[in-house]
């Protein structure tokens, strides 16, 4: 028999059976990209800056065997505190057959968002094709590729080589929205040099792209709204202190999924918590962006 493995919280499930305005959040960025009490601060701003703009919050992780989406406020604390596992694509069914606690990326939370119906997720920043000679490629580029969810983040994350990840974006056909920008924005920072596919000033204009995209039957769309001005850590700084912690990265040995958090980590230490005051700032501006994309949707 099939192992049932998708839990949907009732809320959201009455939500999507309405055609209500639903926004799917990930896990990882709690568990392993912020800092306590920081995560489980900003995992409930982000639930609740999206219901005060009229969705509802489906927050996805793997608990008990289950992918669950949509959580209760206790099973929201302990995924940010004790150890949890990072769950993308490649780990999600050795999570649920042993049972342990995940939080799921970007990739794993598509796949969940994809099978519920869930057509917006927020976040960060996307994972994508690591800087270096090596092949250190995020699940997360294939995740757009395949599955039918709009992703709105401000761009891949600063670490990240931004170009070849614009490329691979561009040879997989998802499209790239710039929410208010021309610019792909850089995570901390507002502006990359490289080009968005489309500038779409509101809501409802990305709304009707990601309609359409999803109608041909392809993979999702991916929305980049850059981090608010107040907050924006310039790029030139953010490399500096990049360089810097990719060496410490190097000198441990450091690769594979323990990358991403390590150098989140470093860069804030390096930069006195001014990028992690910008990590903070864009998560909640993405689900508030998020939140009315997903309303602009239910409307049609
Ligand atoms: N956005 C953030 N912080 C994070 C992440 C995103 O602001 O920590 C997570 C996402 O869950 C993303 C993951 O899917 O990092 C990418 O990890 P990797 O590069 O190992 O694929
Ligand atoms: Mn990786």
């Amino acid at each position: 028999m099939k192992p049932q493995v998708l839990t949907v919280h009732p809320h959201v499930q009455q939500a999507l059976v309405a055609g209500a305005p639903v926004v799917a959040l990930e896990s990882t960025v709690i568990a392993h990209g912020l800092p306590a009490p920081h995560n489980l601060d900003v995992a409930r701003r982000m639930e609740a800056v999206v219901r005060s703009e009229g969705a509802t919050p489906a927050t996805v992780a793997v608990l008990d065997g289950h992918v669950r989406v949509g959580l209760e406020p206790a099973e929201l604390e302990r995924l940010a505190e004790g150890e949890v596992a990072k769950v993308s694509l490649h780990t999600l069914a050795v999570t649920l057959t042993r049972r342990a606690i995940g939080a799921t990326t970007v990739a794993a939370t598509m796949w969940a968002a994809a099978q519920v119906g869930i057509r917006v997720f927020a976040t960060g920043g996307i994972g994508g094709v690591h800087r270096g000679e090596g092949w250190d490629i995020s699940a997360d580029l294939p995740a757009l590729a395949t599955l039918p969810v709009a992703v709105v983040c401000s761009g891949p994350k600063a670490i990240l080589d931004l170009p070849r990840t614009r490329e691979w974006l561009e040879t997989w056909g998802v499209p790239v929205l710039g929410y208010q920008t021309d610019e792909l924005p850089a995570f901390f920072s507002r502006s990359s040099g490289l080009p968005v596919d489309c500038r779409v000033e509101a809501p409802e204009e990305a709304a009707e792209i990601i309609r359409t995209h999803l109608a041909l039957g392809r993979g999702g769309v991916l929305v980049t709204v850059p981090v608010p001005a107040a907050q924006e850590v310039p790029a030139e700084q953010v490399l500096a202190w990049l360089a810097e912690a990719e060496a410490e990265a190097h000198a441990r040995g450091l690769s594979g999924p323990t990358l991403t958090p390590f150098l989140l980590n470093a860069l804030a230490r390096f930069s006195r918590g001014a990028t992690l005051q910008a990590n903070l700032a864009l998560l909640v501006n993405n689900a508030a962006v998020a939140a009315r994309i997903a309303g602009a949707l239910s409307h049609a």
